[in-house]
């Protein structure tokens, strides 16, 4: 069986639904890796991308509570915040202020390429509000790429602002939306969104949502929650809907496995294990042999951990990051932000090319 999915892939096979299935409960861990490395090099040769980006997160108040997160609070609640849009236009100015190669040669969080925003669906704040904020940042910074909203945020637009999907996806896109991140995913299965978030948005409407995103011509991101009560065919089950998607669209660029992170959240658990990790990182390589980018993000799998995963089928750590709060909050074990010089040093002890990317993986540097 695994020869077979092994000559599959060397010729260039697409993978079913069973051999998905055997990969993800096979122990050859390391036979895993180098078929993923494979299908990795085939697509991206000894390429590894980084990003000098920021995470903005405009707030943590929420109507929808997930019992995976631990970042999001209600209005009034202990630890609840909200960013005004000159507090967030600040913020990318200071940082944009600092240089992108401080003295000494040791690199720098400075000159971000692309601000990630994302935050909770709040109650009171009209779809305005989101319009100005990326239309300020752009008058602020017109070079700064805005990579913004997830599937979930988007549909809450649409529903606050009365405006069908195409249409609030345009308003935001004439208003300095250039792509948008992949989250809110989570896993696609009824059963368990019901479990974990029956508040937010179906797996089916998710998918509608990138899909009209693609079709407007904005590209995307797509993620995949994993290690919290999921079984690996709700987990192949997720891959299968994205690669379908993906055949009809071709409008996402990287996918990323998301690593649950157990602390202070409603359901709790324990942290991903680094085999697990590896075998999600790898077998969504493998699957997913129409997305160009498989991404390691290091907040979620540790800065050691995302290096190897270079190894394993990933062309991509993500980036600078500066302020990760979502992750954070639930007791990710890394840093919060990584210099310039840090991610090339991770990337190039791989064994890669370390390439500065931007929104739209075009390379803005090769190191
Ligand atoms: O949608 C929430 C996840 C996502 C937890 O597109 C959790 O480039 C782990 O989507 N443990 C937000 N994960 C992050 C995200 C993302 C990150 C980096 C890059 C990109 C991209 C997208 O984080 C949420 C949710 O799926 N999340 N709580 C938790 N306890």
């Amino acid at each position: 069986m695994i020869q077979k999915i092994k000559d599959k892939v060397l010729s260039g096979k697409r993978l079913s639904k069973e051999d998905a299935l055997r990969l993800f409960e096979t122990d050859d861990i390391f036979m895993l890796g180098k078929l993923a490395s494979h299908a990795a090099k085939k697509k991206n040769g000894n390429k590894a991308y980084f990003i000098r980006n920021i995470h903005i997160n405009p707030t943590n108040i929420c109507v929808n509570r997930c019992k995976f997160c631990a970042f999001s609070r209600s209005k009034g609640e202990d630890g609840a915040y909200e960013l005004n849009i000159a507090e967030i236009v600040q913020k990318l100015k200071t940082q944009n202020s600092r240089p992108p190669i401080p003295p000494l040669g040791k690199g720098g969080y400075g000159g971000v390429t692309e601000v990630h925003i994302t935050g909770g669906l709040h109650p009171d704040r009209p779809f305005e509000y989101y319009l100005e904020m990326l239309s300020r940042i752009k008058k602020s910074s017109p070079k700064l790429q805005i990579k913004a909203f997830t599937a979930t945020e988007i549909e809450y637009f649409s529903r606050i602002s009365g405006k069908n999907i195409i249409d609030t996806l345009i308003a935001l896109r004439e208003n300095g939306l250039d792509t948008m991140p992949g989250g809110g995913a989570e896993i696609f299965d009824s059963g368990i969104r019901t479990r974990l978030c029956p508040e937010k948005l179906s797996g089916k409407g998710w998918l509608k949502v990138m899909e009209a995103a693609h079709k407007t011509g904005i590209k995307t991101n797509a993620t995949m929650l994993y290690g919290h009560v999921e079984n690996y065919e709700q987990r192949v089950d997720h891959l299968l809907r994205l690669r379908q998607l993906q055949d009809k669209t071709m409008g996402f660029q990287a996918f990323i496995p998301l690593a649950y992170h157990p602390k202070n959240t409603e359901i709790g658990g324990t942290y991903s294990s680094g085999i697990d990790d590896l075998k999600t990182i790898a077998v969504s390589r493998l699957v997913l042999d129409n997305f160009d980018h498989i991404k390691a993000y290091w907040i979620m799998l540790g800065e050691k951990l995302s290096q190897i995963a270079l190894l394993f089928g990933a062309d991509d750590i993500d980036g600078t990051i500066i302020d990760e709060k979502i992750t954070h909050s639930a007791g990710a074990l890394s840093g919060k932000a990584m210099t310039v010089e840090q991610l090339k040093n991770l990337i190039k002890k791989a064994g890669k090319i370390p390439v500065e990317r931007d929104s739209f993986y075009r390379a803005a540097k090769t190191h």
